[in-house]
């Protein structure tokens, strides 16, 4: 017989030598499929079996197929069905593939599968029902595609399975409590599904074989069936980010098995368990972001927890001692509780303590004997007395945050222990003495921020050598001397916050070479100088140098509206004008054929256009209110006659303009009449002091000065209006010319006697006549004799915004005149 065999083997080679079934079913699975990376090359169809190919084991006994292991293949196309014709197959793997159809009902034929694996893929629509008709199915893992619909109520039929991995789909049923029937179950994991909102099953309870049930965003309400209570293998216990609420049921004290509780981000009230010290095995309980109310029990920090996190909650009362027993506490997060009493004084003594965050409670007393931590984070407490030296100086740490305590001594000289700190965060305590220049050997310091406190002396030098800082904030501390010099090799620093102190000195150039530097904030010192013009190579966002002496001009490229409030309180700034001298003549009354140049940004009170003279009333972006009268010739077009400005003499305080509001830079002044083009406008102020400025250009003074001897808003107006006429004349305030009489007197007589053409400027463009002869109205009004008729500043501002808007004005929507331009109007006509 054997021989028999023997010869028919010999006379029929290609029958013997031919692939065998499961081989031939395994080489239609390879054709439905794409294959990019040609993965099942060495699938060949003339071997005899496919036992050999990539992937495929064979039973050695059978030599039939029982498994299909093609994981992270890329392999793409439909389900493949076929391969359930394998009728020996056990294990079928296809994890992290393109599989992209929907699962199909026939599925069920794979009738010894008790494996299957298709997870992250792309299969779409619903589970199939019939899948529990697989008896022998342990581990089903579809996790990560895009099925939809229910998890199928026949799943309760499951007889074997262990592994229930369905998370990260679309599934948007509700969750069935069928599920609770899978006795044989271990892992139960449907985290991030969009189920429609759903209880947690109480048949859950009845998995008691269970060690891992994750429940992730899964829309669940209602509260947790104290049934979970009997899930004592569970050693992975997680509902966090549902919509929960009730309490946590006492009964998860019964969890004996558990090792790690996450409860986060539902809104779970009552209290925390009491017998929680029985969770033996328990490192790692997060029960943050919840409405937790009542104290955190002894028992809970008596486990050898690896990490705490019960932020965001109501919790109240201390911290227990036991939690710095933990030999293996690495994280403990308690911030935005209202935990008080002392901080346990041997926290992270014990352990490598990583992460400690009690921000925003109500700790109080002094800080204890704490050691290796690497982030410290204690903001808003109530934490005082001094820092032990030995906290300074922690080696491991990287943050130490003590913002907003009542903490108070010296910023110890032994943090140049703490080698690795990249964030010291000190603000809004009591600290005083010196910044010590220790501080300089921390090369990894990004980040120090010391404001409001009460520290004192110079910034040291060494500061200069943190190559990484990035932020230096120091504002509201009484430092003084000046800005370190070699600031520039901090090339990294992108905020540099100084303000409120008592520096001085000048404000080196080489700031300006911080290319980064994006907030820079000096305000409220004593800087003197000039503002270095190497700040125009900065891209910043903020940038204040208010309140301090500084002097000379503003950088142009700071000299508009946006920097309004950097200036402010430096009395001796003024805007750069720079560009508009470049553009005007010596003779004072050409005009440059160079473009206008000149920053219209600069607020506009008034101006006048006569030919291509353009004369303004500016408000100088020093934004302290100090009205600048300019005059100067760009080349412009005369579309913009007003500047939309927020700030205006009319924004200004009840007496419209102070006497000292009226000022030309002195330094401006100077340098711009080398070149003719501007009037200086006297320095006006009250008080005999300032009067002797005025002496030497009393063609400005109001005739009562005379009697007087006193300024007031009234001489203001006048000695404005003087401004005026000078404008619209051409002339200087006093001249020979005018014999006994000053330029007032000279508009006045000549108006009379000859004629308005007389009087106006022969420069200026008759085509604004109109406008001219308006303005020339007011600045009659101004110089009115008595003051009593001179109009207030405000009235004048609305005067010559409204000249400037004129024809607008005119025919306005109502049709109506506003009164200021209807008085005016009547009293042009007596002029013009
Ligand atoms: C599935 O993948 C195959 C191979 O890439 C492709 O030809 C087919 O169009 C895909 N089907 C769907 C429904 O996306
Ligand atoms: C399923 O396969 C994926 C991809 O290989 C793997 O990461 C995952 O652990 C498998 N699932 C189970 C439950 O073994
Ligand atoms: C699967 O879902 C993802 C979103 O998670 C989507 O980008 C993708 O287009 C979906 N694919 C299919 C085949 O539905
Ligand atoms: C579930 O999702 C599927 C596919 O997106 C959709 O057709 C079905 O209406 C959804 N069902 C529910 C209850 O939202
Ligand atoms: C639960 O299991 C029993 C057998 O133990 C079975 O008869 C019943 O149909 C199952 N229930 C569900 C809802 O699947
Ligand atoms: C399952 O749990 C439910 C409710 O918790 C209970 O009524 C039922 O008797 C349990 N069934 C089994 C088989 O344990
Ligand atoms: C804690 O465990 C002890 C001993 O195993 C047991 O007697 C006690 O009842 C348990 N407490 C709770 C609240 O489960
Ligand atoms: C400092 O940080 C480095 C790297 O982050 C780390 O390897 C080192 O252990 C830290 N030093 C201390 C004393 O913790
Ligand atoms: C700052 O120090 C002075 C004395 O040097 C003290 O009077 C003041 O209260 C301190 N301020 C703060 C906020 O600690
Ligand atoms: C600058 O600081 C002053 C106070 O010193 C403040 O009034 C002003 O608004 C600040 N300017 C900017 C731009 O923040
Ligand atoms: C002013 O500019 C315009 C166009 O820019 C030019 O045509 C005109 O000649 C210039 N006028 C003077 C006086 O430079
Ligand atoms: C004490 C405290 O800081 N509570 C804060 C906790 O967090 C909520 C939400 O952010 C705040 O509103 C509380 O002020």
């Amino acid at each position: 017989m054997l021989l028999l065999l023997f010869l028919l083997f010999l006379s029929h080679p290609h029958l013997t030598l031919s692939l065998n079934q499961d081989g031939l079913y395994l080489q239609q699975f390879k054709l439905q499929l794409s294959d990019p990376t040609n993965s099942l090359s060495n699938w060949n169809d003339r071997d005899e079996t496919p036992c050999k190919w990539f992937g495929i084991t064979c039973n050695s006994v059978t030599g039939r197929v029982i498994s299909v292991d093609l994981d992270n293949l890329e392999l793409a196309g439909p389900f493949p069905t076929i391969l359930c014709r394998l009728s020996s197959l056990s294990y079928l793997s296809l994890g992290n593939n393109f599989i992209n159809s929907s699962l199909p009902a026939d599925i069920s034929m794979c009738s010894r599968l008790q494996h299957l694996n298709l997870s992250q893929n792309v299969l779409v629509g619903p589970i199939p029902d019939t899948l529990p008709q697989i008896p022998t199915l342990q581990l089903l893992d579809l996790s990560g595609n895009n099925l939809s619909g229910d998890i199928p109520v026949s799943f309760g039929e499951f007889r074997q399975l262990e592994f229930l991995h369905l998370y990260h789909n679309f599934l948007n049923g509700t969750i069935h409590s069928s599920l609770g029937n899978i006795s044989t179950l271990k892992e139960l994991k449907l985290a991030y599904n969009p189920f429609t909102p759903s209880l947690i099953p109480s048949e859950f309870g009845n998995l008691t074989n269970l060690e891992a049930l994750w429940l992730t965003l899964c829309n669940l309400v209602g509260s947790i069936p104290p049934s979970l209570g009997r899930l004592i293998r569970l050693k992975n216990f997680d509902l966090s980010s549902n919509k929960l609420s009730g309490s946590i049921p006492s009964s998860i004290v019964q969890l004996k098995s558990v090792v790690q509780i996450e409860l986060y981000d539902n809104s779970l009230s009552g209290g925390l368990p009491l017998g929680i010290s029985n969770l033996t095995n328990l490192k790692k309980f997060d029960a943050s972001m919840n409405e937790l109310t009542g104290t955190i029990p002894d028992g809970l920090c008596e486990l050898k927890l690896e990490s705490l996190n019960l932020h965001y909650n109501r919790l109240e009362g201390s911290l227990p001692e036991s939690i710095s027993r933990s030999p293996n506490l690495y994280e403990l997060k308690l911030f935005n509780n209202t935990l008080s009493g002392q901080l346990p004084s041997e926290l992270g003594k014990n352990s490598l303590l990583q992460y400690l965050d009690v921000s925003y409670n109500q700790f109080s007393d002094t800080l204890g004997k704490c050691q290796s931590l690497n982030r410290v984070r204690l903001k808003n407490n109530k934490l005082s007395g001094t820092v032990p030296e030995a906290f300074w100086g922690l080696p491991g740490t990287y943050l130490l945050e003590l913002v907003e305590n009542s903490l108070s001594g010296h910023v110890s000289t032994a943090i140049s222990g703490a080698h690795n700190l990249s964030q010291l965060l000190i603000s809004n305590n009591q600290f005083s003495g010196l910044i010590p220049d220790e501080l300089g050997r921390l090369g990894n310091l990004v980040e120090f921020i010391g404001s409001h406190n009460n520290l004192s002396g110079h910034i040291p030098t060494s500061l200069v050598k943190l190559s990484q800082l990035g932020r230096l904030d120091l504002s509201d501390n009484e430092l003084s001397g000046g800005i370190p010099s070699g600031i520039h090799t901090c090339k990294k620093l992108n905020d540099l916050n100084l303000a409120n102190n008592r520096m001085d000195g000048k404000i080196p150039n080489e700031i300006g070479s911080l290319s980064v530097l994006n907030y820079l904030d000096l305000s409220g010192n004593s800087f003197s100088g000039k503002i270095p013009l190497e700040l125009q190579n900065l891209k910043l966002n903020l940038l204040n140098l208010s309140n301090n002496q500084l002097s000379g001009e503003i950088p142009p490229l700071y000299a508009n509206g946006n920097y309004r409030n950097s200036f402010l309180e430096n009395p001796g700034l003024c805007v750069a004008v720079k560009k508009l001298r470049g553009a005007s003549k010596k003779d004072g009354r050409s005009v440059s054929s160079e473009k206008d140049e000149f920053d219209v940004e600069v607020e506009t009170l008034g101006k006048i256009r006569h030919k291509n003279i353009l004369r303004l009333w500016c408000c100088c972006n020093t934004g302290d209110n100090k009205l600048l009268v300019y005059e100067y010739m760009p080349n412009g077009s005369l579309g913009d006659r007003l500047h939309n400005s927020n700030v205006s003499l009319l924004d200004w305080p009840t007496r419209d303009v102070k006497s000292n509001n009226i000022l030309l830079d002195d330094e401006y002044g100077a340098k711009v009449a080398d070149f003719g083009v501007a009037k200086v406008i006297s320095r006006i102020s009250q008080g005999a002091a300032s009067m002797s400025v005025i002496a030497g250009s009393c063609g400005y003074i109001a005739p009562e000065y005379a009697y007087t001897l006193r300024v007031n808003e009234k001489s203001d107006i006048y000695s404005f209006g003087v401004v005026i006429l000078e404008l619209i004349t051409g002339k200087l305030p006093i001249d020979p010319e005018y014999g006994e009489k000053d330029l007032v007197n000279w508009v006045s007589t000549s108006l009379d006697e000859k004629g308005i053409d007389h009087v106006i400027d022969s420069n200026l463009d008759s085509k604004y006549k109109e406008e001219i002869c308006k303005v020339l109205s007011i600045g009659l009004r101004c110089t009115s004799p008595l003051p009593i008729n001179r109009p207030s500043m405000r009235r004048v501002v609305k005067m010559l915004q409204e000249v400037a808007q004129g024809a607008k004005l005119k025919t306005g929507k109502d049709g109506m005149l506003s009164p200021y331009y209807y008085e005016d109007a009547l009293d042009q006509e007596s002029i013009v």
